[in-house]
């Protein structure tokens, strides 16, 4: 940010494995699935900009149209594929038409945008200059803090999607209090995220045990990341009356636990790959650069380094650990890589994988396992 100082200065811190066959489910989402997915958005950006309310401020409009364009778009899609995934797996096949499906892409465009307004916050946030492969949002062209203002337009855009499609749906306030949810836990994740390494403050590493790690991931990403693409084509999956008529989407709550257990997991396990990346991964493939060392952040290698960390090696992370010096990150990564963690990361990696894969077998009767299987699939090894 040349305003603030952007690319020198940051806003905050001073700084038991089971072998099984892998599922056979396919391919998680086809090409002409996205090319499908990505059809809609120039649609929802006129509902969002065009079309309507707000006519009356063009030049506003214009830029929230930008905003739209540079952070809804570019990333994996993973989330916003999945809600149209899950729902041809979990509807009758009879609900599987055209209009459906076109429904399913728009509230799996909406968590792309909540996903976009976490993200542009974030990246202010974690002092993150780079996001999927181009500038981060408050770094491109001196935005600075001004870009939080496009992360309140993103958000809000997400309930002027649902109002314009789903008013009349019979789900509708389901999914006004889905998507609330979801932000609430996300902030309360990112809250505790922060306050690992406060302002000014050096990290207070005591806190870095695996349970309290747990808590802030499932919070900040397996909620919105996981179960709410799950949930959404659940409400969207319908149960029909006597005569045949949709009555409501599938609101048993005994389902909806199961599916949020089993995911919640899952979104554990895919924070613990993005802490691995921040640190280990190619900024090529995952198009970002990584913070969380010079920012202190409570991490799966910060806490399992900790864990296993001598007098003195647990010394060199008070001293070193959230520090933005280059040096200081260097010998953090080096001591990672003396504990042995890149090792203990790929085991983890297969015996989560092979445990999730019973838990899915053993839960979430009623619910077409596939759904989970496909997700898995997706994050099995990933890295990007
Ligand atoms: C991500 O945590 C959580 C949210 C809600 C965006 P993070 O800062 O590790 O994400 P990233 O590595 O993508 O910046
Ligand atoms: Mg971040
Ligand atoms: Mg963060
Ligand atoms: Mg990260």
């Amino acid at each position: 940010f040349s305003r603030f100082g952007c690319f020198n200065v940051r806003y905050r811190s001073t700084p038991a494995s089971v072998n099984l066959p892998p599922a056979k489910v396919g391919k998680a989402a086809s090409e002409d699935e996205k090319r499908e997915f990505m059809s809609i958005f120039p649609d929802l950006v006129r509902d969002l900009t065009e079309i309507g309310s707000e006519t009356d401020v063009p030049e506003a409009q214009k830029w929230y149209s930008k905003v739209l364009q540079y952070n809804a778009v570019g990333g994996k899609m993973n989330r916003g594929l999945a809600v149209g995934l899950s729902f041809k797996l979990l509807a009758p096949p009879e609900m599987v038409t055209r209009e459906n499906m076109e429904k399913a892409h728009i509230l799996g465009w909406c968590i792309e945008m909540l996903q976009s307004f976490f993200l542009v916050a974030d990246d202010i946030m974690d002092g993150s200059e780079m996001r999927r492969g181009k500038a981060a949002w408050h770094c491109k062209d001196s935005l600075g803090l001004s870009a939080f203002n496009d992360a309140i337009l993103l958000e809000a855009g997400v309930y002027k999607l649902l109002q314009k499609h789903f008013q009349s749906s019979p789900y509708y306030v389901d999914l006004l209090e889905l998507f609330h949810e979801m932000t609430m836990k996300t902030a309360l994740g990112q809250a505790l995220d922060l306050l690992s390494c406060p302002p000014g403050q050096r990290p207070i590493l005591s806190k870095f045990t695996m349970q309290h790690y747990n808590a802030i991931v499932k919070y900040k990403t397996a909620y919105y990341s996981f179960y709410l693409p799950v949930a959404l084509s659940m409400y969207m999956a319908g149960i029909r009356n006597t005569d045949n008529v949709r009555v409501a989407g599938i609101t048993d709550r005994e389902l909806h636990r199961q599916a949020r257990t089993i995911l919640v997991e899952m979104g554990q396990f895919f924070q613990v790959q993005d802490d691995y990346l921040d640190c280990f991964g190619d900024p090529s493939i995952t198009g970002k650069v990584g913070t969380d060392i010079a920012e202190g952040k409570c991490t799966w290698l910060s806490v399992v380094a900790l864990q296993r960390a001598s007098a003195n090696q647990r010394a060199i992370m008070e001293e070193h650990y959230g520090r933005s010096e280059p040096d200081s990150v260097e010998i953090i990564k080096a001591l990672y890589r003396e504990l042995g963690l890149p090792a203990t990361y790929r085991a983890y990696e297969d015996s989560t994988s092979s445990m999730i894969r019973i838990h899915i077998q053993q839960i979430s009767r009623g619910l077409n396992h596939n759904v989970f299987f496909k997700f898995l699939d997706k994050i099995h090894k990933r890295s990007s």
